[in-house]
């Protein structure tokens, strides 16, 4: 793998929706998020070197799916992907509203305080991937977008490559995910060569948390397992057999893709070569999003 190119490109690549000044690059901050004071409507940007990595899952990896078919995958351009999930105060300062379920009241019923560092979620594919495109096109308004980039879904090897953070482990934090680690279902854990195992103590959420409350990966990057599951821009089919370069997925199909899951999943569905499909209009408390910024494919 590359070199990590923070600099120049971090700084040209650390862009606010509305201000006029690029935010001071955040480092890690376990467990912080956002700080109380970062502007409400700022999409925070970490450099992605281009690299090749094994997708999917090894046959050893305990509860894997049969169509996890590990192949080889070079990502042939740095990219940028967002540091947290979408927030509802982002989506609601680019779209103007939020449709996010967890906004007074958790899955319980239970009252809830608002906070819009929550990510937002439901949102359908085609919300999310108008979330790029509006942001898209204001940034390049401001003048703030190298040419030719451009806001959109992460294809779903971007998305894993970028959870991966060079890790070959079930998850970016080895090959167990206990309760507490992440947003995610803690009655649920996962133990390499074990699969799942029952936490009678572990914390039941009921709810999204904000966003960057549990420890990053390698890459900075928050929230790849649990908190709200992730849209990716490919419809799902079958992997490829042998190695392929910036694989996109099929030109057509009916389900998309979507990676890393939730507070409500258990820690299985949050392995870094999970996959979960559904309808690209399906509009659940359980899925958001995150941009990446590219180059125009
Ligand atoms: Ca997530």
């Amino acid at each position: 793998m590359k070199a990590h190119r923070l600099n120049t490109a971090y700084a040209i690549l650390t862009l606010t929706l509305f201000g006029c000044d690029a935010p001071t690059p955040q480092k890690g901050r376990p467990g912080a998020g956002p700080a109380a004071t970062d502007p409400i409507a700022t999409l925070v940007m970490v450099m992605i070197p281009a690299g090749t990595f094994e997708m999917a899952s090894p046959t050893t990896e305990k509860e894997r799916s049969p169509n996890e078919t590990q192949h080889t995958v070079t990502l042939s351009k740095d990219f940028s992907m967002s540091k947290y999930e979408v927030t509802q105060g982002e989506y609601l300062a680019v779209m103007g509203n939020n449709p996010s379920y967890f906004t007074t009241t958790d899955s319980t019923g239970k009252v809830i305080g608002p906070d819009l560092k929550r990510p937002v979620e439901s949102v359908s594919w085609n919300d999310a991937t108008n979330f790029c495109a509006k942001l898209t096109a204001s940034e390049k308004t401001a003048g703030r977008l190298p040419s030719g980039w451009e806001y959109r879904l992460p294809t779903a090897a971007e998305w894993e490559y970028a959870c991966r953070a060079g890790t070959s482990t079930a998850f970016h934090y080895g090959n167990d995910l206990r309760s507490g680690m992440a947003s995610f279902k803690g009655t649920k854990e996962y133990v390499g060569g074990t699969g799942t195992v029952e936490n009678t103590n572990g914390t039941i959420l009921n709810r999204t948390v904000p966003v960057g409350s549990y420890e990053p990966n390698a890459f900075g990057l928050y929230d790849m397992h649990g908190n709200v599951r992730e849209w990716c821009l490919d419809w799902h089919d079958a992997y490829p057999v042998g190695s392929v370069v910036d694989p996109v997925g099929p030109t057509e199909g009916s389900l998309r893709v979507i990676r890393g899951g939730g507070w409500n999943d258990y820690a299985r569905m949050c392995r870094s070569a999970n996959r979960y499909i559904t309808v690209p209009d399906d509009r659940s408390r359980h899925v958001g999003f995150r941009p990446v910024l590219a180059p125009g494919q």
